[in-house]
């Protein structure tokens, strides 16, 4: 997996990234004809992309094969998967070695015995629709498929490390934190094995102890409880990491994390005990070019452009993010929003109260956790957008979701963004409440902002609510890029810069209001059929463009959050 360091000094890890034999399975036959022991195909794909920019299948909803050789030196082999839109079932010599459901988490299968030698890894990716889908078919985003982030075959030997988690909590005074690392060990051999287990932080060993695995055995091995004294806190400002890793004889993993608080106190949310107001964007993590398989590059590009822009914040909407990304914004100081794709509008209520809905959709939330728990940069987990959170079933989504995210989920506030602020029942179960509202877009005009605000504040302060502070998680109207006019219409720039500058200024005055994130960072492909207002097939609501050129509202928003920086430092 690509990060920003080296996650492996001693693990040998065989990226397989490149060129794969390509087919796509229209009619489903793949798997009767044994497509997993030869593909037979004179097509090609890259991978990670997706297969949508391939020629002729822009439109294509369905199955596709992947396949590939590599050679190895045998062993235990973890085959790791960054991201298959959306099911994927693999196979390894034409042997089925597993499945996963769910498109933007990360996913292994480890494998025994391997001879040295080549080998054949198959990918069958399905991107269709059902009832039970996490998202459902209406989304307001393209429906990609393929295989979008990376794949590694990794040999693991002797006691090795699955996962490294360091669970912490600051003292009064942030000077000290007490700490413990939550490890998943693993023996890869066919025969028992003792080795010592090295746990190091910020360079140094904090923790050893001799572990005896049986062959094949798991352990999850806690660390007493330790002090860090004199600790660096990561905030905005001076985002300090810290180098955690795990060394065995055979085998490693290294993360990195940063300590910091996140508090909602007084109708506030504090970052180490000082008061924060969010200026974030949504962004979707997509290109016209390449889709979700979103080049490292523009990673680096989009950071620096919402940097220059003055956000102090990204809602990753509406599915986690890459890891490289989240590690860029560790690096930078910028606040996530971290979220799974159950995107509202296209659940009903009976699929909110699917069982199997909601069991896929807490397993998405477990993932997330898993593999994002070290990321300072993340304090929210979003549990939805848009769910019908006025009817029982949306209530009853959010409690399960909010309970289990307030206990695994780490030092982070727990929030969902609702469009039904007025009727919602379900703000039980947010630490902060977030709303999505469109005035001056899908209804009103920018002025209702301010009887809105009015209105909501009675709201919830009667539902006993008040102790909660607000945030708007989206509002923003489209505007083609370059439609310029003397007479401030909506679809242009002048319109949408008006707009955002307006709403923007409305929620900083608003003592309720603890944030604003703009719909949206910029413009992106949306579903077919193109449907309601989207004009070229795409979500028009970016304050830049596809190919990330600026609006006028761009500069409209900049110069917003930089007064209020400067503000804030006065
Ligand atoms: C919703 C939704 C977004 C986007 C937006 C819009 O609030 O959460 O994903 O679809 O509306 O542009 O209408």
């Amino acid at each position: 997996m690509a990060r920003l360091f080296d996650d492996h000094k001693k693990r040998k890890v065989q990226c397989l990234d490149g060129i794969w034999n390509f087919k796509i399975d229209p009619q489903n036959v793949g798997e009767s004809e044994r497509w997993f022991d030869k593909l037979e195909t004179e097509n090609i794909s890259a991978v990670p992309s997706m297969w949508n920019i391939e020629k002729g299948l822009l439109e294509y909803e369905g199955l596709a094969w992947y396949q590939r050789d590599f050679y190895t030196e045998g062993g235990t082999l973890k085959l790791s998967f960054d991201g298959v839109m959306t099911k994927a079932d693999v196979w390894l010599d034409g042997d089925y070695i597993g499945s996963h459901y769910g498109g933007f988490s990360h996913f292994e299968f480890i494998v025994t015995s391997v001879a040295a030698g080549s080998h054949r890894l198959t990918v069958r990716a399905d991107n269709r629709f059902d009832k039970q889908s996490i998202p459902q078919v209406w989304v307001d985003w393209y429906h990609y498929g393929g295989i979008t982030r990376s794949i590694c075959a990794e040999t693991i030997q002797g006691i090795c490390v699955l996962a490294n988690k360091l669970e912490y909590s600051l003292n009064d005074g942030l000077t000290a934190a007490e700490y413990r690392f939550v490890s998943q060990l693993y023996n890869a051999e066919d025969k028992s094995v003792t080795s010592k287990v090295e746990f190091a932080l910020d360079g140094k060993i904090v923790y050893a102890e001799d572990v005896t695995l049986a062959s094949g055995e798991y352990r999850e091995l806690i660390t007493p409880t330790a002090t860090l004294d004199n600790v660096r806190l990561w905030s905005c400002e001076s985002p300090a990491l810290y180098d955690i890793s795990i060394v065995t004889d055979t085998d490693d993993l290294i993360d990195r994390t940063g300590f910091r608080l996140i508090e909602v106190k007084d109708n506030k949310i504090l970052l180490n005990g000082k008061s924060l107001e969010l200026r974030g964007v949504n962004r979707h993590e997509e290109h016209p070019e390449f889709g979700f398989a979103f080049p490292q590059s523009l990673m680096k590009r989009d950071i620096d452009i919402i940097l220059d822009m003055g956000c102090n914040t990204i809602r990753g909407s509406h599915y986690p993010n890459s890891k490289l990304f989240l590690d860029m914004l560790d690096k930078y100081g910028i606040l996530f929003w971290s979220e799974i794709p159950i995107w509202g509008c296209g659940f009903s209520e009976a699929a909110l109260a699917d069982e199997v809905v909601l069991s896929r959709g807490l397993e998405m939330h477990r993932e997330m956790i898993e593999q994002y728990y070290n990321h300072p940069s993340i304090i929210f987990w979003g549990m939805h957008n848009e769910i019908h959170s006025d009817t029982q079933a949306g209530y009853e989504m959010s409690r399960r979701y909010y309970n289990f995210l307030k206990e695994n989920g780490g030092n982070r506030i727990v929030t969902y963004a609702s469009n039904v602020p007025m009727t919602d029942i379900s703000f039980e179960f947010c630490d902060v409440i977030s709303l999505n509202m469109y005035y001056g877009w899908y209804g009103g005009t920018k002025e209702d902002w301010d009887s809105f605000l009015t209105k909501f504040r009675a709201r919830r302060d009667s539902l006993g609510f008040a102790h909660k502070p607000v945030i708007m998680s989206e509002f923003g109207c489209a505007a083609l890029y370059g439609n310029h006019t003397f007479d401030n219409i909506p679809w242009s720039e002048e319109y949408q810069a008006e707009l955002l500058s307006y709403a923007i200024n409305a929620f900083h005055k608003d003592d309720m209001m603890v944030g604003f994130y703009v719909w949206q960072y910029c413009d992106m492909r949306t579903c077919k059929p193109a449907g309601i207002n989207r004009a070229r097939g795409f979500n028009n609501k970016g304050i830049v463009n596809e190919y990330r050129k600026p609006k006028a509202a761009y500069f409209a928003v900049s110069k917003d959050y930089h007064n209020f920086i400067a503000e804030e430092k006065k």
